[in-house]
């Protein structure tokens, strides 16, 4: 047996998938693989979906690691949750890109809300998640659901329609979700929120890009009353952690907590009560960075 409780196996050298993306800065992340299960590329980017040895089925976007069977939980439980508990009677909310489903499954867990939109550039990875992710795949059945298939910054730029939250779900801030992390982009996000409206975003590691997580919340915090960064553990992105941004038009993130409406969501492995008010709470190295 070794440390996972496994019996010992020989890697099959040949199937590594490798995530390229910070190759240069001397680092990359590696899983073996059992075999393709899709490969296709749609008009925005590479869509593959791989059977790994170690991590069940895993969805990767131009070579970058979306999700994983294994960990992605504690990635939309934290995108999803957080701001829903934090704002006292979110209804509507507004998925920025999350084309997989992942985010909208932890969404449907929310009776409070009446209406979700889901915003995704590219048809392709709904498509693709729908039939290799099931768990996924029962949430876009939902009757409050309604899916845009759009950019998303050209969406808020033009809709009348207001979200008490809106959760952006992006890939990393190259390639088509550059824009979904740009002044301009965030100025929209301000303007399509509700009176008291909570946006969340994917914001990268704490680790490993400091530099750019505060020049994002330098920049929030031009737009926004309030701004904080929190963090979840995700082992198969970079790092083992990644981060998000929380602005917010009025509510700090922790003061609303309800602990009724905490116990309402059942089923989690990752968000509590506990974790939320935690997740907040950065290391000092990183309290350090955002603090000038
Ligand atoms: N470095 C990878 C970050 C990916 C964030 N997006 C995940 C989308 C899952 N719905």
């Amino acid at each position: 047996m070794n440390r996972s409780g496994i019996s010992p196996r020989e890697p099959n050298p040949l199937n590594w998938f490798t995530e390229t993306l910070e190759t240069d800065l001397g680092r990359q992340v590696q899983v073996e693989y059992k075999k393709i299960l899709a490969s296709s590329h749609s008009d925005f980017q590479h869509v593959e979906v791989y059977e790994t040895v170690p991590y069940g089925k895993m969805l990767v976007l131009d070579g970058v690691i979306q999700l994983t069977e294994f960990d992605h939980f504690a990635y939309h439980e934290m995108l999803i949750h957080i701001p829903m508990n934090a704002h006292p009677h979110p209804k509507s909310l507004l998925i920025v890109g999350g084309g997989d489903g992942g985010a909208l499954a932890e969404a449907i867990k929310h009776p409070s809300l009446e209406t979700i939109v889901l915003c995704e550039i590219d048809k392709t990875v709904i498509d693709v998640s729908r039939k290799h992710f099931p768990e996924f795949d029962k949430a876009f059945e939902d009757k409050r659901l309604t899916v845009i298939i759009r950019d998303a910054a050209e969406y808020l730029k033009n809709t009348a329609s207001t979200f008490d939250i809106i959760a952006i779900d992006s890939s990393d801030p190259i390639g088509p979700a550059e824009i979904l992390f740009q002044e301009a982009f965030y100025r929209d996000v301000f303007s399509s929120l509700t009176e008291e409206g909570i946006a969340v975003s994917q914001s990268e590691s704490m680790f490993y890009h400091q530099d750019f997580i505060a020049t994002l919340l330098a920049q929030n915090k031009m737009i926004f009353p309030v701004n904080e960064y929190y963090y979840t553990l995700v082992p198969t992105y970079p790092s083992g952690t990644i981060g998000f941004s929380f602005c917010s038009k009025t509510h700090d993130p922790t003061t609303h907590l309800n602990a009724d409406r905490v116990a309402e969501l059942k089923g989690l492995k990752y968000y509590s009560q506990p974790i939320h008010q935690a997740s907040f709470v950065l290391p000092a190295f990183m309290r350090d960075k955002l603090a000038h």
